[in-house]
């Protein structure tokens, strides 16, 4: 169970951070709408909100997800594996410091996004991309070992269409691992009860689960029909924007 969530308003600037997307410019008034609608959903879900300060100096810092891993023994701060972004983490520690005594760190020539790191349980799944190295996922396995989590490395830098490995999985507990059809046949999810994504609609895959609900973008009707004939309740929420900037919606929270 979640009971907080650590999240960034999006900064005026918001337009200027990195994409690999040719989807536009994001709108906004409606950037700021969803993330406000984002927000009210992790309240809706029981997490009271840690609202940090737009940080106009980082455009992509409105995705926090990537710049620290929580779990319930400790933090560590990422690298983030692109340079606009690696002044961020600066900014957050003061903010995890208030919640966790000691922060660990991914360090040089270690690089790591959160959006490669999933967790399942005990086990997490760490994501090989054009963000987080080699040595940077050795790192976060090496510092989950002593606190009973194994770890598993997904190489995603072949995979076209995802930026991050949780933009193509998200475990939504039950050992159910949702994922894209080009993710599926990986040995890592072999003891995991697969629901897969059906091809045009890969962007639903990053959704998160979040106490008694999974919260996941919407317009992704086969997904939502799937996840809410097995129980779940859903609540879609509307990320044209930040799909534009390639973000998912599990980047626009800190979870713990
Ligand atoms: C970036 O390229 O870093 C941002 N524009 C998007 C980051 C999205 N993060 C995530 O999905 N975990």
């Amino acid at each position: 169970m979640f009971s907080k969530a650590i999240v960034r308003k999006p900064a005026h600037n918001f337009a200027d951070g990195l994409t690999t997307v040719d989807m536009g410019t994001p709108d906004f008034t409606k950037t700021l709408e969803q993330h406000r609608a984002y927000c009210e959903a992790l309240k809706h879900c029981g997490l009271s909100l840690i609202e940090l300060d737009a940080d106009p100096d980082h455009p992509d810092s409105t995705f926090v997800e990537d710049v620290a891993i929580l779990v319930e023994h400790g933090a560590i701060a990422t690298l983030p594996g692109a340079e606009s972004r690696a002044g961020e983490v600066a900014n957050i520690k003061s903010t995890l410091m208030q919640f966790y005594s000691e922060l660990a760190a991914i360090n040089a020539p270690g690089t790591l996004d959160g959006g490669d790191i999933c967790e399942a349980g005990k086990h997490f799944i760490i994501g090989i991309s054009l963000r987080t190295n080699e040595a940077g996922a050795r790192q976060l396995a090496d510092w989950l070992a002593p606190f009973g989590f194994t770890s598993d490395f997904v190489d995603i830098r072949s995979v076209p269409g995802i930026l991050h490995l949780k933009s193509g999985i998200s475990y939504i507990g039950d050992n159910r691992m949702v994922v894209i059809d080009a993710l599926a046949d990986h040995p890592a999810f072999k003891n995991f009860e697969l629901i897969r994504v059906r091809a045009d609609e890969d962007y639903a895959a990053n959704c998160v689960r979040v106490n008694d609900h999974v919260l996941m973008a919407s317009g992704f009707p086969a997904l939502q029909n799937t996840l809410e004939k097995l129980g779940y309740s859903v609540i879609p929420l509307d990320m044209s924007e930040y799909q534009k900037m390639d973000g998912g919606l599990s980047c626009l929270s800190l979870r713990f």
